[in-house]
């Protein structure tokens, strides 16, 4: 009888068995409860409420993991081209509410979760910001993520697990005071742990040169030691949640077999102390921007997470392919700054020693695959590793530069400039010198097919400067890919009430297809419509507000004129020069008690690197003037500095839309692009800047109507200079400047405490005042008069933030992306289907 009945299909079985991924509020609810009890152990009754966010990322995470799957198995079966990211910084900040957008279960968790009597939004505030980055470069890789899941390009990110991110700061009277970030503390539910998909990394040792059986020397590396690479991976879900790409970040461990080697020996303690000397690789984050420091930690982290994508990829690439001819069809790797250079002698090291290619066709491969970006052309950010460190931790990647180097040198230099010396060392990827030193950014130049930089004026200035010589040799590899900013996570999730009002106006295809901004612009002087959008900042303010008041008890006004500046602190970036004009302020106002000017709220968000001690005599500064400001009844509260601690991805969500004013004031020619000033203009905040970074394409966007531009351009910056800069002549010509530096120097604003800011008025005067504030000084000032100016007249402000947010559609990321896929990667989207 039994053998009549047919045993369920496979198809029948895995049906019957599966979870209910539904994206319904009722499956939401059944997901999110199941997770409480089942992964959680907890009755809903006892719930905390950081495991009701658990559990809610959990409930989405199923959802993810299902197209994840899909999305990977069709890429398998179609064989597709992929693109690798490769970045040592991802600033991912919160998941939760950006996955339920692009995967398109917002509404349905709100209310699920509302209906389980939790409050959505208490809910979502228990995720901790994912760190794992310093500033623009890495906010810049998630953005990027964001999009190329969008555009169903097959893409996969690669990076490190850090247990650390970026440091939390605190203030202490004023001063930055660093703590670790502990950003897994309630667990990390976006993760997969793959421990299958582990894999070795030899450091150290040294190479011999060891005869093979036809007699010819091939070099070994020997005597390493051996790390493990443990992949965690974050499922990336693209907006309408057709594509679920992935992030993988690897964790370092020790390995069993070097442990063993050691314990064999009898030495227990120190196998067990070079075992945590494994896992420190993956510690922590470098908490520098645009400055390098040059520890040995930092290179291993950077050979460690690149040697091990390098192997991920490869093996991938042989799971479809057996001939490394089909190499560079199928694989385009991006290399995020100079940080993951490293991958260009490594991939030759791995097609040459170990898979026993000729130097010839490992080039090929190598160049053909390898693209790299600049982010940078501050002197102090190029990344050089002298050549002994080089030769004490990586020994073969040294000889295998030195090679590419020769080659480099003779092949393609000598051949276009014969006889030139030079040439070749202005051009040697060696530096010569004490010690001599591995330039990594003419490595990657080297060993690329395109370099881009991040703006139009930046890329410029590569052409003419740091790569000047190199884009005469190859005049077709330097392009300009300006950057861009996920309207997903920069308008859409920070912005709910604009958002609204723009899908009420255009329809609910602009996430996608950001041109479609324009359309409000044909609103701009509409009065019902200008109405509205300003009521939407005013209510933004006012919940910035409210978080100022829990956050420090200041109390601030929203009619007052919200003047953001957010960045890392930086010099170049000029946060003093905006503490100038806060000074001119207070003292015009505390001068001459009718001095007109619509109140304004300064609002700072910064961190410092720890070792930079100027910077953190700049948050000082400007702390201690916001304590003697915020409490002067003289000013009747028309000014107010506000200067949250522990800037992050998420303050910056509550800033953003809050902002009338955006400062993006650099030395013209310091700033790559900056991606802050395109997350303010979208969100209709007016722009006073330099003419530097993508501030230049932003004003051609928006119109010479709707920008405050002030300062000295480029070039003038270079005349300035070939001059011989004094910043005594603007100190000494201009008794307003003189007077508020002088304020500064004396101990007003830290009573008792002398010489507090001593080491930032130097640096405007003996210290010959590097980046031209006080030469920007005045301009600087006349044209935050007309901010003010304009701010008065309600309809034009109102009319000139429409219009920036109406003209920015350039600036999303997408388009930034899909100019890499067509231009440099050569890469199709893939429909993953249903
Ligand atoms: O990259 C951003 C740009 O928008 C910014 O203008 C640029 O300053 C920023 C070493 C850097 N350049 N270089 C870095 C970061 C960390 C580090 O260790 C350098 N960051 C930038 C995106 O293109």
């Amino acid at each position: 009888r039994s053998s009549t009945k047919k045993a369920p299909s496979a198809k029948v079985a895995e049906k019957a068995f599966r979870f209910d991924v539904g994206d319904t509020k009722e499956s939401m609810k059944t997901s999110i409860l199941n997770h409480l009890r089942f992964t959680l152990a907890r009755h809903q009754a006892s719930a905390t409420k950081d495991e009701w966010w658990t559990a809610t990322c959990y409930a989405v995470r199923d959802r993810l993991l299902d197209r994840f799957m899909k999305t990977q198995a069709v890429h398998h079966e179609q064989k597709v081209r992929r693109a690798y990211y490769l970045s040592l910084e991802y600033l991912m900040g919160r998941l939760l509410v950006n996955n339920l957008h692009n995967a398109g279960l917002f509404d349905q968790t709100r209310d699920a979760l509302t209906e389980l009597g939790q409050d959505f939004n208490e809910v979502c505030d228990e995720e901790a910001d994912m760190g794992l980055g310093n500033g623009g470069l890495g906010r810049l890789a998630a953005c990027f993520l964001d999009s190329l899941a969008t555009l169903d390009l097959p893409a996969v990110g690669y990076g490190i697990h850090y247990e650390f991110g970026l440091f939390r700061q605190e203030f202490k009277d004023g001063y930055q005071v660093e703590h670790p970030d502990v950003w897994m503390e309630k667990g990390c539910p976006w993760e997969v742990m793959r421990p299958n998909y582990a894999q070795k990394v030899q450091l150290y040792g040294r190479v011999e040169h060891q005869m093979d059986s036809k007699g010819v020397f091939k070099p070994k590396w020997v005597d390493c030691k051996v790390l493990e690479g443990v992949p965690y991976d974050i499922g990336i879900v693209g907006h309408g949640g057709e594509t679920v790409n992935f992030l993988r970040l690897w964790d370092s461990k020790s390995t069993q077999e070097f442990d063993l080697n050691i314990f064999n020996e009898g030495g227990y303690v120190e196998a067990v102390r070079e075992k945590a000397m494994g896992e420190t690789i993956s510690k922590v984050l470098y908490p520098n921007d645009s400055t390098e420091n040059g520890k040995e930690l930092r290179l291993v982290q950077q050979y460690f997470f690149v040697s091990c994508s390098l192997k991920d990829i490869i093996r991938r690439f042989h799971a479809n392919h057996s001939d490394w001819a089909d190499f560079d069809d199928y694989n385009a790797i991006q290399l995020n700054d100079t940080h993951p250079a490293i991958a260009i002698p490594e991939l030759m090291r791995l097609l040459i020693d170990e898979y026993g290619l000729d130097w010839d066709a490992a080039w090929k491969i190598t160049r053909n695959t390898c693209n790299y970006t600049n982010h940078t052309l501050l002197p102090e950010a190029l990344e050089k590793w002298s050549v002994p460190l080089f030769e004490k931790v990586l020994p073969r990647h040294l000889e295998i530069i030195y090679e590419i180097n020769a080659r480099f040198l003779q092949d393609e230099v000598e051949a276009k400039w014969p006889g030139d010396d030079a040439k070749k060392s202005e051009l040697s990827i060696i530096e010569e010198g004490y010690p001599k030193m591995v330039r990594m950014a003419y490595l990657s130049v080297v060993g690329s097919t395109k370099v881009n930089g991040v703006a139009a004026l930046h890329t410029e200035l590569l052409k003419k400067h740091l790569f000047a010589t190199f884009h005469e040799l190859y005049p077709n590899k330097l392009i300009n890919m300006t950057n861009g900013i996920t309207p997903r996570r920069w308008l859409l999730a920070c912005n709910p009430g604009l958002s609204e009002l723009i899908t009420e106006k255009v329809g609910d295809d602009w996430p996608k297809h950001l041109d479609q901004l324009q359309d409000i612009a044909k609103l701009a002087d509409d009065a019902e419509f200008q109405e509205r959008f300003m009521d939407i900042k005013r209510s933004n303010k006012q919940a910035f507000a409210d978080f100022v008041l829990e956050d420090s008890g200041t109390v601030i006004s929203p009619d007052a004129l919200f003047d953001v500046q957010i960045k890392r602190l930086h010099e170049y970036k000029r946060q003093h020069l905006n503490l100038l004009h806060i000074l001119t302020l207070y003292r015009r106002l505390l001068n001459d008690p009718s001095y007109e000017m619509n109140p304004r709220v300064f609002i700072f968000g910064a961190k410092a690197a720890p070792g930079y001690a100027l910077a953190k005599n700049i948050i000082r500064a400007i702390n201690k003037v916001a304590d003697k400001v915020n409490n002067d009844p003289r000013i009747n509260d028309k000014i107010k500095i506000v200067f949250p601690q522990n800037y992050r991805v998420t303050m910056a969500e509550k800033m953003i839309p809050a902002a009338d004013l955006s400062e993006q004031i650099s030395t013209a020619g310091k700033e790559a692009s900056g991606t802050g000033n395109m997350k303010l203009a979208l969100n209709g905040a007016l722009t006073i800047g330099t003419l530097d970074g993508a501030n230049v394409e932003i004003g051609e966007e928006v119109g010479d109507d709707n920008i405050f531009i002030f300062g000295n351009t480029v070039e003038q910056v270079d005349a300035i200079r070939s001059k011989g800069y004094n910043p005594y002549d603007y100190y000494n010509s201009n008794w307003e400047l003189k007077a508020v530096i002088d304020w500064l120097r004396s101990d007003y604003f830290t009573p008792g405490e002398h010489d507090a800011f001593a080491p930032l008025c130097s640096s405007w005067l003996e210290g010959g005042d590097p980046f031209l504030c006080l030469a920007d000084y005045a301009d600087y000032v006349r044209a935050q008069e007309e901010v003010d100016k304009a701010f008065s007249d309600k309809k034009r402000w109102a009319k000139m933030a429409i219009m920036n947010t109406a003209r920015v559609g350039k600036f999303s990321s997408d388009r930034t992306i899909a100019q890499y896929a067509e231009q440099i990667w050569h890469l199709k989207p893939v429909k993953i289907g249903a």
